[in-house]
C-alpha cells in the first residue's frame, strides 16, 4: 500500500471517528498498482475512437449502446451464474470464499482486471460493500465494466467514512445491527460479495435464480429480491 492511499484512509477513517469499516486490505502489504493499462492506451483509444467517428466508420450512438450492454447487461451476468452456482452447491461456495481464483475458472471466468478475486459472503449479520478508494479497480470477468458512480470520487470516498449513508443512497436501510464491511479494490486483489440467497426462491432453478442476480448485489450496494426487477407487481 503506498502512502497517498495510507493517507487517504487514515483520513477517511478519522473522518468516520470509528473502525466500523474495516478495510480489508489495511491488513495486507500492497502495492497500489491502479493502473494495469497504461494511460496511453487510454489515449490511444480516444484517438482511435474520435477518427473512426470523423471518417463516418462508426456511430458514437452504437459505441455508447456497446459500452452499455457490456456495462449492464453481458458482464454482470457472469457474476449472477458465481453467485447462482454457490447458492445451490455448497461445496462451490466453499470453494468460491477460500480460493475464488480457482472457482471463477471452474466457470470459465477469469483473466484481465481479474487475476486476484476475493469473494465475501454477506449473512444476516454482515454487509459486504466494495469500492476502490483510489480510481476504479473493479473485476471485471464477472462484472463487465464498472458503472459511471462506482468510479465517482463521491462513491469512493464516501464508502469508507460513510458506507451506511452510501448504501441508504441505493435504498438500502441496513439494521444497526449487521455489521457493514468495505473492502479497497486494487489492481491485485479485487473483490466480489456473494449476497444473500433470497426467502422465496427455494424452488427455483439455479438458472432462475442467476436471473434474480444483480451487479449492484455483487458490488454490495444492493440486496437481492425473489421477484426479479420489472415483474414486481
Ligand atoms: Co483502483
Amino acid at each position: 500500500m503506498d502512502e497517498t492511499r495510507r493517507a487517504f484512509l487514515r483520513v477517511a477513517m478519522a473522518a468516520a471517528g470509528t473502525a466500523a469499516a474495516p478495510v480489508a486490505s489495511e491488513a495486507q502489504p500492497q502495492r497500489a498498482e491502479h493502473q494495469a493499462l497504461p494511460s496511453d492506451i487510454t489515449l490511444r483509444v480516444k484517438s482511435l475512437e474520435s477518427l473512426l467517428v470523423e471518417k463516418g466508420l462508426v456511430d458514437r450512438k452504437a459505441l455508447d449502446a456497446l459500452i452499455d450492454t457490456y456495462e449492464h447487461k453481458i458482464g454482470p451476468r457472469n457474476g449472477a451464474r458465481v453467485v447462482a452456482r454457490a447458492w445451490v452447491d455448497a461445496a462451490y461456495k466453499r470453494r468460491l470464499l477460500t480460493d475464488a481464483d480457482a472457482a471463477l475458472a471452474e466457470l470459465g471466468y477469469g483473466g484481465m482486471q481479474g487475476e486476484h478475486m476475493v469473494a465475501v459472503e454477506n449473512s444476516s449479520s454482515v454487509h459486504n460493500l466494495v469500492v476502490c478508494t483510489l480510481c476504479s479497480c473493479y473485476p471485471w470477468p464477472v462484472l463487465g465494466l464498472p458503472p459511471v458512480w462506482y468510479k465517482s470520487a463521491p462513491y469512493r470516498s464516501r464508502s469508507v467514512i460513510d458506507p451506511r449513508g452510501v448504501l441508504r443512497g441505493f435504498g438500502l436501510e441496513l439494521p444497526q445491527e449487521v455489521e457493514v464491511r468495505v473492502w479497497d479494490s486494487t489492481a491485485e486483489l479485487r473483490y466480489m460479495v456473494v449476497p444473500q440467497r433470497p426467502l422465496g426462491a427455494e424452488t427455483l432453478s439455479e438458472e432462475q435464480l442467476a436471473a434474480l442476480v444483480t451487479r449492484d448485489s455483487i458490488i454490495g450496494v444492493g440486496v437481492i429480491s425473489a421477484t426479479p426487477a420489472g415483474t414486481r407487481p
